[in-house]
């Protein structure tokens, strides 16, 4: 069954389409439409097929290189856009690229936006076909949802009649392009078969590495990955919190730790934010066995939950040792998006400090040049502020004016989350700077 297929695949003339046009799916279809493959990208929201199919990308900030290859892609009829499912009978392969969110409220898998693609995904499912989800799936996903909702709704065998392989994506805001193409990928199928023809599609466009395995160790790569990243974030912090409580600094402790072999202390913070580390841990664990509890991943997701809060302690405490209450202070919010030079604000930190803050009384202001509801004149902002707290490492803050920015505020304090400043400038211009992790 699968030799038609390869050849397809080996030649570029499998017909190829990508349900999602989100961050990933349109970096996705983009990639393949440019190796050669005809595309189809299928998405629910109109306006984002619409504006695919002008040849213009629907996403908010700066992804090198994707908008020109998108745009080339359509104008060659490479890649075209429809809200129509039906599309999806005439593909050879089929990508989901779609959210896998976390029920609201809760840490378990909000599995409906996975259920409604894979939905019609079966209703135009034909033999001879290879089904790939690159969303990051809670392990056993493939094997325990994926795979007998295919085959209910197809009335087909799994790596009989089609094959179906989980391909997590390594995509990140800023680098869809270039992650998409350089990084190492994980192929993991519920056949060596499907493993196999999913590689032969994966080499047209991935420089990196293509290591087949089974479902479960691809679900369980792609969570752990990023559950790995969010305990290592965790460990920083709680050593920055510890360093504060002994008048130790942790920046020079970090630094000192990392030169011990086989060590890497990585930034403590003001929290974490983005789309992936405080959701993965919990994907990751969602399958555990009733009889294991996953403390450590708990455990770092609380701390790393803690750290808004933790520098709203921090502004309250330097404020106090000025004779200030915080209810009732104007503090300004240096960054809200959740990563430095980016304007994705996805569970931003900034969001958890804002309301802490205000929930303290305070009166908050924000600037952050990469989000334009943020963009206002910082002297502007700034002037009469009794505290400006800098939660995100932008490269803009290297160059503000902060002699002129001393004269403005109402007090010169500077509480720095990120160990992004140069403290001893910033004293000579006249802040008084407290940073995270550096005891006072
Ligand atoms: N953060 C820290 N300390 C650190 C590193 C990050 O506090 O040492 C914070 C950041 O400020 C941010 C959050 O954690 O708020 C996440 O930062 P991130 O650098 O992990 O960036 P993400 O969320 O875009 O993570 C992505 C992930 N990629 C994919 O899921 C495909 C992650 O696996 C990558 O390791 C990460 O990019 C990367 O390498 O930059």
């Amino acid at each position: 069954m699968s030799a038609p297929l390869r050849h397809a695949l080996d030649s570029t003339t499998a017909r190829v389409a990508v349900v999602g046009l989100g961050v990933v799916g349109l970096a996705v279809a983009a990639a393949f439409a440019e190796a050669g493959f005809r595309v189809t990208g299928i998405d629910r929201v109109p306006e984002k097929v619409a504006c695919v199919s002008a040849g213009r990308l629907p996403l908010d900030g700066d992804e090198p290189g994707l908008a020109p290859l998108l745009a080339a892609v359509v104008a060659s009829g490479q890649l075209r856009a429809t809200t129509d499912a039906t599309a999806l009978g005439e593909a050879d392969v089929v990508i989901l690229a779609v959210d896998t969110p976390l029920l609201a409220g809760t840490r378990g898998p909000d599995e409906r936006p996975l259920r409604a693609a894979l939905d019609v995904v079966g209703a135009h499912l034909r033999p001879g076909m290879l089904v790939i989800i690159e969303s990051t799936l809670a392990p056993g996903t493939t094997e325990g949802l994926a795979k007998p909702l295919l085959e209910q709704r197809s009335g087909l065998v799994a790596e009989r009649d089609f094959f179906l392989v989980h391909c997590p994506e390594r995509v990140m805001p800023g680098r869809l392009l270039h992650n998409l193409r350089a990084m190492d990928r994980v192929v993991g199928g519920l056949s060596p078969a499907g493993v196999s023809l999913a590689v032969s599609l994966y080499r047209h466009v991935v420089r990196g590495r293509l290591d087949g395995c089974d479902a479960l160790t691809a679900e369980l790569v792609k969570t752990a990955e990023n559950a790995y990243r969010d305990v290592q974030i965790a460990f920083a912090n709680e050593l920055a919190m510890l360093c504060e409580g002994l008048g130790a600094d942790v920046w020079k402790v970090r630094e000192l730790v990392n030169r011990s072999p086989g060590r890497n202390v990585l930034l403590p913070g003001g929290g974490v934010g983005g789309h992936c580390i405080p959701k993965d841990p919990w994907l990751m664990v969602a399958g555990a066995a009733p009889s294991f509890l996953p403390r450590l991943t708990a455990a770092a997701r609380a701390v790393n939950d803690g750290m808004p809060r933790h520098v709203a302690g921090l502004v309250s405490a330097a404020l106090a040792r000025r004779g200030v209450a915080l209810a009732g202070a104007t503090v300004v919010v240096l960054g809200y998006a959740y990563l430095e030079n980016s304007g994705d604000t996805r569970n931003s930190p900034s969001e958890a400090l804002v309301a802490a803050l205000e929930e303290e009384g305070a009166s908050v202001r924000i600037v952050d040049p990469w989000i334009p509801a943020f963009q206002g004149d910082l002297e502007e902002v700034a002037a009469g502020a009794h505290a400006l707290v800098l939660m995100v490492n932008h490269d803009a803050w290297r160059s503000l004016p902060w002699e002129a920015l001393a004269r403005l505020v109402r007090l010169p304090l500077l509480i720095d989350s990120r160990g992004a400043v140069d403290t001893a400038a910033l004293q000579a211009a006249g802040f008084e700077v407290v940073t995270l992790g550096r005891g006072v």
